[in-house]
């Protein structure tokens, strides 16, 4: 059973965070998200999401592809959950391309994903801005 993990704030869900997921997913068998909370989202992401954490984690536990959502609550606690989850593959965007290598002193593979690039939850609220 090869289990990956790949974290982030997947506010306003769409189908470039869909196509990340599925990715995901395809290179192991069991896919664990952490979910940016409120609180890391405000105090460090510097992000205010649309919908609240647990609105967000309905969502990502309503995709075939996810098997667990647990909150993310701060920069540092990868290198831990890797371990108490029993982590093989650490997987995220490469908009974060480098920034996670140090996952592999613990054993981890680190693989970074092409993003889906005409789509992001900035550009939906700028666009959707326009409209109303
Ligand atoms: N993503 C993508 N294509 C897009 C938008 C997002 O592939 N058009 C990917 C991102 O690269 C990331 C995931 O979807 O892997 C979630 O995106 P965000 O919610 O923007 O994640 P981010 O805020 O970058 O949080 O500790 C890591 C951080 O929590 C990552």
């Amino acid at each position: 059973m090869k289990r990956v993990i790949t974290y982030g704030t997947f506010d306003l869900l769409h189908y470039g965070h869909i196509n990340l997921l599925r990715r995901a997913k395809e290179l192991g068998d069991y896919l664990i998200v952490g979910l940016s909370t409120d609180e890391f989202n405000q105090d460090k992401k510097n992000k205010k999401s649309y919908f609240t954490y647990e609105q967000r984690k309905t969502l990502l536990e309503s995709i075939r592809y996810v098997d667990l959502v647990i909150p993310e609550n701060d920069w540092e606690q990868k290198a831990k959950d890797v371990h108490e989850y029993r982590v093989d593959t650490f997987v995220i965007g490469d908009d974060w391309k480098g920034h996670f290598d140090f996952l592999k002193d613990e054993g981890i593979e680190v693989i970074y994903l092409s993003r889906t690039p005409e789509i992001s939850t900035t550009r939906i609220k700028k666009d959707l801005d326009h409209t109303v």
